[in-house]
């Protein structure tokens, strides 16, 4: 299942300030390969898992596949979008299409950069309120239904030590609108020219401890209510040695309360088809157990049938007749 967010807010908000920090993020070509095409306005990411690293720390596959979440820009948001201002038209086919919403609000002050309806200063809480009415009443008219949606306070570099202000207006957006959370999109576009020290060490030096991005594309995938699971595909070589290695661990995801047999279907059509039954066990006790050899053994994989409800970060092995 393949998410896709689309960003929106008002001109100068920084929405492709915001994309390009994830287009650097975008995963690398293959795990990448079952999107044909690579859109200019289109950055498929990875979504950060220590299981999985930790599960590949533990199988040494040959290829790792995260589960990943597309971000489009969307630009063309503007005051009257609904009637076809701007690119109006464009702008609302292109929203109805995706799953979820990245609502990208200006926090930054800055005299430089223009803002089209500002009644207030740009990024003062005034203003940033009123921008997201702007927002909200043109998805409302254009009939784009109540999806999912998460407010990125846009905020300078220089206001992210001042935890405390930006907090407060986190939570005053919280409290009003839904998930919120405060990102500085020109920091995270810088962040991409480091290594992982320099980063830290720079994130270190703003007083922050993790990136925007990271808890951007996280909270993303959790808004939709979808759960993880794992499938580690056996090395034939491996395999037929008995030590259940595996050629490719994958992280997939499917929304709570999927079964079984449609986790298989998430697999690949003729699991669902030829399904016999699910061999079944959590994350964390096949990495206590250290192998699929080892937990079979104890007797810690348990057998489960197609109604099974599939659980967050369980590990599964499909038996199938294909
Ligand atoms: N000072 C400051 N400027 C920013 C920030 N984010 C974006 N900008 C600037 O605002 C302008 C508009 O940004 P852009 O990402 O193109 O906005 P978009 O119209 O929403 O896509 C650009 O000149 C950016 O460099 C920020 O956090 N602080
Ligand atoms: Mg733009």
């Amino acid at each position: 299942m393949s998410l896709s967010v689309g960003i929106v807010g008002l001109p100068n908000a920084g929405k492709s300030t915001l994309f390009n920090a994830l287009v650097a993020r975008r995963l690398a070509e293959t795990a990448a390969r079952p999107f044909t095409t690579i859109e200019p306005h289109e950055a498929v990411v990875a979504v950060p898992d220590k299981n999985i690293e930790e599960l590949s720390r533990l199988i040494s596959p040959e290829e790792t596949v995260y589960a990943n979440v597309t971000f489009i820009d969307i630009a063309g948001l503007v005051r009257g979008a609904h009637k076809g201002e701007g690119l109006g038209n464009q702008f609302l086919a292109k929203i109805r299409e995706v799953d979820a919403i990245t609502h990208v609000v200006r926090a930054f002050k800055d005299p430089n950069v223009s803002h089209q309806h500002a009644t207030h200063e740009p990024g003062s809480l005034d203003q940033i309120l009123e921008d997201i009415e702007i927002v909200n009443l043109e998805l409302e008219l254009g009939e784009i239904k109540g999806k999912p949606m998460i407010y990125v306070l846009n905020v300078n570099e220089s206001d992210l030590a001042q935890k405390s202000q930006i907090e407060d207006f986190v939570i005053r957006v919280k409290d009003k609108y839904g998930e919120a959370l405060a990102i500085s999109a020109k920091i995270e576009e810088d962040l991409m020219d480091l290594n992982p020290i320099e980063k830290r060490d720079y994130l270190r030096q703003l007083g922050v401890h993790e990136s925007g991005l990271e808890k951007l594309i996280k909270k993303s995938y959790e808004l939709l209510n979808l759960i993880t699971f794992y499938t580690i595909k056996p090395s034939s070589a491996k395999a037929s040695e008995g030590r259940g290695g595996g050629n490719q661990v994958t992280a997939r995801s499917i929304k709570e309360g999927s079964t079984a047999i449609e986790a298989a279907a998430v697999v690949h059509t003729d699991f669902a088809k030829g399904f016999i039954k699910a061999e079944v066990i959590s994350v964390s006790e096949l990495l206590e157990t250290g192998g699929w050899h080892n937990a079979k053994e104890k007797g810690k994989v348990r057998l489960e049938g197609r109604d099974y409800v599939v659980q967050d970060r369980d590990v599964i092995e499909f038996k199938v007749n294909t």
